[in-house]
């Protein structure tokens, strides 16, 4: 999509850490960390977040846990585990209208995570 700072990271476009990519996924690391890992995981195919998808568009998402996975694995959060942080809309935290799923680990966390 024109004008989407992460369709364009994923594009190459724009500069970015990337540590994971397929056809349909790429992953880089984010720009303000928060924890020793910060990765951002984005489907190629551009919606603005969860409430735009519909059937079809979830067909996309069939290998979304398997490739969260397999980045978590090759980062070293097997053993601590890690979290899966999807910020959907403005007064949620959304701040990038390109889906995004933040993996953040390396660090103990708390709960709740406001
Ligand atoms: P969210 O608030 O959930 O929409 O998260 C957006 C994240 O994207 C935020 O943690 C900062 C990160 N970010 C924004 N612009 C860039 C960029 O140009 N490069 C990288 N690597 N990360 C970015």
């Amino acid at each position: 999509m024109a004008d989407c700072i992460f369709c364009k990271i994923a594009a190459g476009e724009i500069p970015s850490t990337k540590v994971y990519e397929d056809d349909h996924w790429f992953a880089f690391r984010d720009i303000e960390p928060c924890a020793p890992v910060h990765i951002l995981v984005i489907p190629k195919k551009h919606v603005d977040n969860i409430l735009a998808f519909d059937e079809e568009y979830n067909k996309n998402f069939a290998d979304f846990f398997l490739v969260i996975k397999k980045i978590a694995e090759a980062e070293g959060l097997k053993e601590n585990g890690f979290r899966l942080v999807i910020n959907t809309g403005e007064k949620a935290g959304q701040s990038v209208f390109h889906f995004h799923a933040h993996i953040i680990g390396g660090r103990e966390m708390g709960w709740p995570p406001f």
